[in-house]
């Protein structure tokens, strides 16, 4: 979508192609191809911090040799927060932040020209003389309503059809930029500074019929950072799809939905909403508050908001931040004792644990991750090494705060929860076995005996069920 969003301003002004490595064995082959053979001079590359930057890394470099000329430029959440690392690299020669596909325009526009590149706002580049890494502001939000629509056509979209417990074809769709707000561990407020901006309620509507009616799409899952932010909007889209009878995922704060009307929710159940992911990230008052976690966030809101989808049949998928420092351990413990009783309100609910992994933005968490002896990695190539790979996909067992009975307690307790309440997400795991899990962890979970749950271990790998994080971003 990063790119099909870029792509859709480029349609009918400059010539290009989509090449996605995720799916297009030979990336570099085809790249190779358009340089040659068609004169491509620009390769845009959308990097997410994990996996995506170690292809990233491998490949730019690869390709910068066998083409010195070919202009590289990064966009995306990692080059936006950590611009200047990239710019070290000589294999990336500009970085494009924040909602960027308005600036690549410009980018591309001003190089037929020749250009001045510290008046490009969200452009960054390496100063002329000094060649160090130099960044203008971020660029203001586009408005998602004033954008074209992804050039399907594009790509092969059979590729990104795939089955999910909501439906056999489930496919992605992207409709508002932002969030209003300020939470200080999550990277989406170094990409939009608190503004959010959405589609009409009858565009993403029609979207989703789209997808419906040209690729026989039976659930959508709404990958916004706040889908649910403005209730208007979510009703009327509620109400415009539900004569699709499709089902359909998104992503909320918990205290923006329990403001809903009753009317709201009775539209948003018949219109087949199955699943919310919310970021309940603590299960006390004061971490919250620490983690700036802003609007009126409580953990007794949790509660409220876990009862009330049950109600509803709505699943709810919380998402917790554990190991906060300064007290990670006192933290952890906090939050697992919590975690249980969400699930006693709603035993449905879906869990998934994250450690604390900073991102650079002011606040109580970074400052004390730093006064810890915290630091990023200087140079992409750090970044790519195992330690920080781990690190961006939230799971580092190295941070200065996070000693290894921590990790251990908590992926211990992972193990028993997720046997005692296997996730409705797992599509192959039968109710006999369901049955066994839960008995054989039963003991565990309510003595809250987590330690060395070996019997668990050896069982998940027979059963081969789902745990839920893997499910998680
Ligand atoms: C879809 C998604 C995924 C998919 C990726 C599918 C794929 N192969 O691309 C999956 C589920 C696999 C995934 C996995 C992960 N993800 Co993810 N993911 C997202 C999500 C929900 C949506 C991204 C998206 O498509 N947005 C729609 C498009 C239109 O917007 P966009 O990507 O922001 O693109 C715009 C700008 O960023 C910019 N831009 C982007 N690329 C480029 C490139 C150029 C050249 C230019 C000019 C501009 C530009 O312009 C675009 C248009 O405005 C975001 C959160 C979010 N809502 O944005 C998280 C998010 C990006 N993911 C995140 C993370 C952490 C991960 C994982 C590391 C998680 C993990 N524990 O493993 C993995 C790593 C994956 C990898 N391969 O490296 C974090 C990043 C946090 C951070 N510190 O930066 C995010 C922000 C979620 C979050 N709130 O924490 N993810
Ligand atoms: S509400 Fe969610 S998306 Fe918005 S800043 Fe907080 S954690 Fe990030």
């Amino acid at each position: 979508m990063s790119l099909l969003a870029v792509g859709a301003v480029l349609e009918g002004e400059h010539d290009y192609v989509i090449i996605d490595g995720n799916v297009e064995p030979n990336a570099i082959d085809r790249i190779g191809y358009f340089v040659r053979e068609k004169a491509a001079r620009v390769l845009a590359v959308t990097v997410m911090p994990g996996p995506q930057l170690r292809n990233a890394v491998s490949e730019c470099k690869t390709l910068k040799k066998l083409h010195p000329h070919l202009i590289i430029v990064w966009g995306g959440y990692f080059p936006t927060q950590h611009w200047d690392v990239c710019l070290k690299a000589d294999y990336v020669d500009y970085v494009i932040r924040g909602h960027g596909e308005l600036v690549f325009k410009k980018l591309l526009d001003e190089f037929k020209n020749g250009f001045e590149p510290s008046i490009l706002r969200g452009l960054a580049y390496r100063n002329a003389t000094a060649h160090t890494p130099a960044s203008n502001p971020l660029p203001a939000i586009p408005h998602p309503d004033e954008l074209p629509d992804f050039p399907y056509h594009r790509v092969d979209m059979s590729n990104y059809v795939r089955p999910t417990f909501m439906g056999e074809r489930t496919m992605p769709h992207h409709s508002s930029y932002g969030c209003p707000f300020f939470c200080n561990f999550c990277a989406v407020v170094n990409l939009v500074n608190g503004k959010w901006l959405a589609q009409s309620a009858e565009r993403t509507a029609n979207t989703t019929e789209i997808l419906v009616k040209n690729w026989q799409v039976n659930a959508v899952e709404f990958y916004d950072n706040n889908f649910f932010t403005k209730q208007s909007r979510v009703a009327e889209f509620a109400d415009r799809i539900e004569h699709l009878g499709i089902h359909w995922w998104g992503e909320a704060r918990i205290d923006t939905l329990l403001k809903y009307s009753e009317n709201t929710w009775d539209l948003m159940a018949r219109s087949g909403l199955k699943m919310v992911f919310l970021g309940a990230e603590s299960g006390s008052d004061e971490t919250l508050q620490r983690m700036d976690k802003g609007g009126s966030a409580t953990v007794e809101k949790t509660l409220d908001i876990a009862g009330k989808m049950r109600q509803y049949g709505i699943i709810p998928e919380f998402s917790f931040v554990l190991g906060n420092p300064p007290e990670p351990e006192k933290d952890t413990e906090t939050t697992i004792d919590f975690i249980k009783r969400v699930k006693k309100v709603n035993p449905q609910s879906e869990i998934i644990m994250y450690l604390y992994s900073p991102v650079p933005l002011s606040g109580e968490l970074y400052e004390n991750a730093k006064a810890n002896g915290f630091e990023f990695p200087e140079t992409l190539e750090e970044w790519v090494s195992d330690e920080w790979q781990e690190f961006s996909q939230r799971r580092s067992l190295t941070l200065p705060w996070i000693k290894d009975p921590l990790t251990r307690k908590v992926r211990n307790f992972e193990r028993v929860l997720n046997a005692y309440y296997p996730t409705s997400t797992d599509m192959r795991l039968t109710s006999a076995r369901r049955a066994l899990l839960r008995t054989l962890s039963a003991w565990r979970y309510h003595t809250r005996f987590y330690k060395m749950p070996l019997e668990l271990q050896v069982l998940q790998r027979f059963l081969a069920y789902q745990r839920p994080e893997t499910s998680g971003f």
